[in-house]
């Protein structure tokens, strides 16, 4: 099949899923054309099959801070969509890209041709953004309006249902996944050697550090780990919270044993030096970050959040705790990392949790929804 995709091409999990997506089907034998404002930070080179169309906007004085993106998007959609002949527009995350592909549709009908949106819901486009009045109505139309409907977890889904109540959409579940190609685990110490001295057990972070992932948090429960037992944190990422919690880090005398990474392209090289995953978020629709660290067979301490518990088994993959308890999952980590049996039980169970959302199991799901709506 032919398939254009948009997504946010900015360091997230929305336009890693759709990135990785695409070049799974292009690995496939699709040809796939990757649609947005810059290229997706996951998209590293040439791949067989696979173009990057840069949307280019007039810069106009009128416009001031107000540049009409979504039609420049639309008009490229639309563009690329006529020029490539494509099957279909999968978009990722719904604001404003479903509305923009349902306007490429239009304007493609106009000229007696067709183009099927499948529109995958990611998270804050339904919990957050797309309840704001600003965009509520859009955000309902647009998922009402497209040919297929997914959502990254049934706790998502079943948010689309209450908040929007559009009782003709059906929204498919097809989870996130990752490459086990890139994300595994390993016995190899060399990473763990290049994160920290070798008494250490090393906690992991990794986020676009946006408030909804309480990071404060990650360094609060890393403290008081650190009390108990010799231990580095090793934050990756960066976003608008990273200064606070550097000044955080400073605050509890953590300076030492946080490092800061910034963002980095082989976050599986990191994951495989580390002992456990903390994910805190106030919310999460999914928690790839979550699945990514699994996989590399990190255990889990997060929140019992949204679709956190479809990824993470609390007390067999990692454990769950309510949102803000810092004192329940700092708890939850320091006894993990102190009892190794139980530890690397938990290792182990959660590298095979990980395989059920193996690429391998998970595309195929997305070839079928193309074909239905074909
Ligand atoms: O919805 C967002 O906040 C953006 C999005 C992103 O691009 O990072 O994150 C969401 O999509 C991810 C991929 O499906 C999920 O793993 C994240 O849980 C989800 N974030 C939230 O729900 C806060």
């Amino acid at each position: 099949m032919r398939i254009g995709i948009t997504c946010y091409p900015t360091y997230g999990g929305s336009g890693a899923v759709a990135t990785e997506l695409g070049l799974d089907l292009a690995r496939r034998g699709h040809e796939v054309h990757f649609i947005s404002y810059a290229s997706p930070f996951r998209l590293r080179g040439f791949a067989e099959r696979v173009t990057f169309h840069e949307v280019t906007q007039l810069e106009y004085p009128l416009f001031e801070q107000s540049s009409p993106y979504a039609l420049a998007l639309a008009v490229k959609q639309h563009e690329v969509a006529m020029r490539e002949e494509l099957d279909l527009m999968h978009v990722h995350y719904a604001i404003p890209h479903a509305a923009t592909a349902w306007l490429a549709k239009q304007m493609l009908e106009a000229d007696g041709r067709q183009l099927k949106i499948v529109t995958t819901l990611h998270g804050t486009d339904i919990t957050l953004v797309g309840q704001d009045p600003s965009y509520f109505t859009l955000t309902k139309f647009s998922i009402e309006h497209s040919d297929a409907v997914t959502a990254v977890s049934k706790f998502l889904r079943d948010e689309t249902y209450r908040a929007f109540g559009c009782g003709d959409c059906a929204v498919d579940v097809i989870p996130n996944f990752i490459s086990t190609a890139d994300y595994y685990p390993t016995g190899d110490t060399s990473c763990r050697r290049a994160l920290a001295p070798a008494n250490h057990r090393v906690l992991v972070h990794v986020s676009n550090f946006r408030p909804v992932k309480r990071i404060l948090d990650v360094v609060r429960i890393f403290a008081g780990v650190r009390k108990a037992i010799p231990a580095t944190l090793v934050l990756v990422g960066d976003g608008p919270d990273r200064d606070a919690a550097e000044a955080e880090a400073d605050q509890l005398g953590l300076r030492r044993d946080v490092r800061f990474l910034g963002k980095v392209n082989n976050v599986g090289d990191v994951l495989r030096g580390g002992d456990l995953f903390l994910l805190p978020s106030a919310t999460e629709s999914f928690g790839l970050a979550a699945l990514e660290a699994m996989a590399c067979g990190l255990p889990v301490v997060a929140t019992a959040t949204g679709g956190l518990p479809e990824v993470v088994v609390d007390g067999e993959t990692g454990w769950l705790a309510p949102v803000g308890d810092v004192t329940a999952m700092t708890e939850r980590a320091r006894s993990l990392l102190a009892d190794a049996p139980t530890h690397e039980r938990f290792r182990r169970a959660a590298a095979a949790r990980a395989l059920e959302f193996s690429s391998e199991r998970v595309i195929p799901l997305y070839e079928q929804l193309y074909e239905s709506v074909r």
